[in-house]
């Protein structure tokens, strides 16, 4: 019994541990107008860029699709090393999601 309690507890520290790791990582490549797809999330998660730029998404999961949904706006499904872009020419508080994992969303803040 004491064996499976301190797996459980090892499990739990590797699990708090790689989160904080993931939260603080600073991803590559995501410059001011790039989104990664990645871990099934998007990163990052809140984008700001000025009217009329061009903002594009890259999945770099290797281990399942994504894709991008706004309101009015969609991508195909992406595959590991594709990408989309769409242009914001509005000002404007924009939100996406992906349908297919339903807790990976985003937004994108146009100045
Ligand atoms: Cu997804």
């Amino acid at each position: 019994m004491k064996k499976i309690i301190l797996a459980v507890l090892v499990v739990i520290v590797v699990a708090i541990a790689a989160y904080a790791a993931v939260s603080a990582f600073s991803w590559p490549g995501a410059s001011g107008n790039e989104v990664t797809l990645q871990f099934l999330s998007f990163h990052p998660g809140t984008l700001t860029v000025s009217a009329g730029t061009t903002v594009t998404w890259t999945d770099k999961d290797p281990f399942t699709h994504h894709n991008v949904i706004g309101d009015g706006w969609a991508s195909p499904n992406l595959s590991m090393g594709d990408k989309y872009s769409y242009t914001f020419t509005t000002p404007g508080t924009y939100t996406y999601k992906c349908s297919h994992h339903t807790w990976m969303k985003g937004t994108i803040i146009v100045k």
